[in-house]
């Protein structure tokens, strides 16, 4: 297949980009954080979603090179930004179960915090509740991670399996509200549900932060379900680092 094996070339031939997308305080919409979004342009068939190439490898184990990269990017790019003048600001990145299941992702992240020179509270790293697959290694992992005094946020919440025990058996700091659940907030089902687990996530001294917002009435709605935080078009999409540093300087 063309992708897959174009994929095995994108890194050294340099066509990747890591672009960043604001999360915002809801109510100032102040920015508080970055997350770091993989982007591929291919010489010939343009921009190629995540979506698309991300599951591709994954399942052929270029995901490990590829996130390698992403991590190390985004962490020197976050020391950039600080030796810019730029106020720190914290930096998500996201790492597949085949990373986790890798058995290198400590040293890993240890290698990018120091190459980056950067405090390792300023990097959070994003999982998917599928990393409850492996269970005890997965555990060990975050609680490395936590040890490093990396954050740690479960992505998608919501949507898996495991979402109770993951909030319930693991050292997480944010929980981020699966999309889904924002998209349909003229339901008062869903704003039910939205309320119920900003309040579990309260209650569990977790920060959650809404993802895909996209309009007022659903950061409204956020804002009534006292909701923190948030990302979505209607703030931002994910742009380059140097559109990054406007919105920074903007800032108030
Ligand atoms: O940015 P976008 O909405 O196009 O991303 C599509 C999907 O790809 C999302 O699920 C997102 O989490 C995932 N994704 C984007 N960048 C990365 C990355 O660097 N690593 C991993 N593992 N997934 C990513
Ligand atoms: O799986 P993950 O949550 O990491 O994926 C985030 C994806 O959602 C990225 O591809 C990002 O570009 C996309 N995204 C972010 N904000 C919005 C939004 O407001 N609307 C839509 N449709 N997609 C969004
Ligand atoms: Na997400
Ligand atoms: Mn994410």
């Amino acid at each position: 297949m063309r992708i897959e094996s174009d994929l095995r070339k994108a890194l050294e031939e340099e066509q990747f980009e890591v672009y960043y997308q604001p999360k915002v305080e809801l109510k100032t919409k102040k920015i508080i954080g970055m997350e770091a979004l993989l982007r591929w342009q291919h010489p010939e068939l343009g921009w190629i979603s995540p979506a698309e190439f991300i599951p591709i490898a994954e399942e052929n184990g270029q995901i490990i090179s590829i996130g390698e990269w992403v991590l190390k990017t985004a962490c020197l790019q976050s020391k950039r930004w600080q030796h810019d003048g730029l106020s720190p600001t914290n930096i998500s990145v996201n790492v597949s179960v085949r990373q986790f299941q890798q058995g290198t992702l400590l040293t890993l992240v240890k290698e990018a915090l120091q190459e980056a020179e950067l405090v390792p509270s300023l990097l959070e790293i994003e999982v998917t509740e599928s990393i409850m697959q492996n269970t005890k290694e997965s555990t060990e992992i975050i609680r490395g991670l936590r040890d490093l005094g990396v954050q740690i946020s479960i992505d998608d919440f919501g949507t898996g399996y495991s979402s109770l025990y993951i909030i319930n058996q693991l050292p997480i700091d944010t929980i981020k509200l699966d999309k889904t659940f924002i998209d349909d907030m003229k339901s008062v089902d869903q704003q039910a549900m939205v309320r119920t687990i900003v309040d579990l996530g309260m209650n569990m001294k977790l920060k959650v932060v809404a993802e895909g917002i996209e309009t007022d009435y659903q950061l409204n709605k956020l804002i009534e379900a006292k909701c923190e935080y948030g990302q979505g078009y209607l703030f931002s999409k994910a742009v380059r680092a140097e559109e990054i540093e406007n919105l920074l300087q903007e800032a108030p």
